[in-house]
């Protein structure tokens, strides 16, 4: 399925808002797929994304095949690591981490990549990907030993996001990072959407409707909610369609 980009773009210019329901192969176990998946097909989540920071080898590919099996909806790899790519799924945030300065996240793994990627299906779609301090230590921090942007350096924020995009990069993700204590102030996310031209992911620590709201109407094109998800399901049925 090469057109989930062009589906993103085509749903922001129709001013349609985005949902991507995160769904961690770490954490999911595959018996809870079923009822998991009925819960989000009744919900507005318009996209599956799907990855962690710490996966086994296999875990990705066979948890892709299952969500598969119950909805419709594209499934993007959102990998923590280059094992995580499998040519199940419809497309793949081909991330660089832009917000630090560990050449294995701006290029190395995207190298090592290429072998997997040369002959797939996959929509490859390149992403900026800036990881912004939240109150606590994240995983993709650890992961990839990078110091996230201070929330108050606005600027270095929105600049950091506009380099992004005049390197080719075709999305922006701003990630507070998995069960943040404080979601992307929505400062950051009005004055970064103002800068782009590509449409802009925001993700990490949202856990209530107020949140998600707030963030569309700061510009956030596409939202990204896994923890609170997975902690407790109804709160699908507080975004039912
Ligand atoms: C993490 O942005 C995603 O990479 C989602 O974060 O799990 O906190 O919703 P949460």
């Amino acid at each position: 399925m090469k057109a989930v980009y062009n589906n993103i773009l085509r749903s922001i210019s129709e001013g349609k808002q985005l949902l991507a329901v995160l769904i961690d192969p770490d954490k999911m176990k595959p018996e809870r797929v079923s009822g998991f998946m009925q819960k989000l097909n009744c919900s507005v989540a318009t996209h599956i994304f799907v990855g962690g920071s710490t996966v086994d080898d296999e875990a990705t590919e066979s948890l892709v095949i299952e969500i598969k099996k119950h909805t419709r909806l594209p499934v993007v790899l959102f990998p923590g690591d280059v094992t995580q790519i499998t040519n199940e799924a419809h497309a793949l945030l081909f991330l660089s981490l832009i917000s630090g300065t560990n050449p294995d996240y701006l290029i190395g793994k995207h190298v090592a990549a290429v072998s997997k990627l040369k002959h797939s299906e996959l929509d490859i779609i390149p992403t900026g990907y800036l990881l912004i301090e939240n109150g606590k230590q994240t995983s993709v921090e650890k992961v990839t030993k990078t110091t996230p942007l201070p929330r108050q350096n606005v600027q270095q924020i929105v600049d950091t996001a506009k380099a992004g995009e005049l390197l080719g990069m075709k999305l922006i993700y701003l990630e507070a990072g998995s069960g943040a204590l404080h979601p992307v102030p929505t400062e950051i996310i009005k004055f970064v959407s103002q800068e782009l031209n590509i449409p802009l992911i925001v993700g990490g620590g949202i856990r209530t409707k107020k949140q998600l709201d707030e963030a569309y109407n700061s510009g956030a094109n596409l939202v990204v909610i896994g923890t609170a998800f997975e902690d407790d399901e109804s709160f699908f049925d507080e975004l039912k369609t």
